[in-house]
């Protein structure tokens, strides 16, 4: 996501753990986090399940990001995706939950 060049970039990485299976869920994941505005890049890696994301913490912060990826089914360590979310997702991308 290209930033105004006007503003003050403030850009920061961060990377945590999130839970999640295969490549569906590399496409869930980051695509929820594609559009949102302040974030500029996510890439989830399926082997170690490690998110590295790049955004602009004066626009959203690391919580934000962390609720998107919860909204769509994949538990973080700080933010549990609801269960009827989590139930809905496929079959192969029910991983195993961490204890809440
Ligand atoms: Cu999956």
């Amino acid at each position: 996501m290209k930033k105004d060049a006007m503003m003050q970039a403030s850009e920061v990485t961060d990377i945590f753990v999130v839970y999640g299976n295969c490549g569906m869920c590399e496409r869930r994941i980051e695509g929820a986090l594609s559009n949102v505005n302040g974030v500029q890049s996510a890439d989830w890696d399926v082997d170690t399940k490690v998110l590295t994301v790049k955004y602009d913490d004066a626009v959203i912060s690391l919580d934000d990001i962390k609720k998107k990826v919860a909204e769509v089914g994949h538990d973080t360590e700080k933010f549990r995706a609801k269960d009827e979310v989590y139930s809905n997702l496929p079959g192969c991308c029910q991983y195993d939950r961490p204890k809440s």
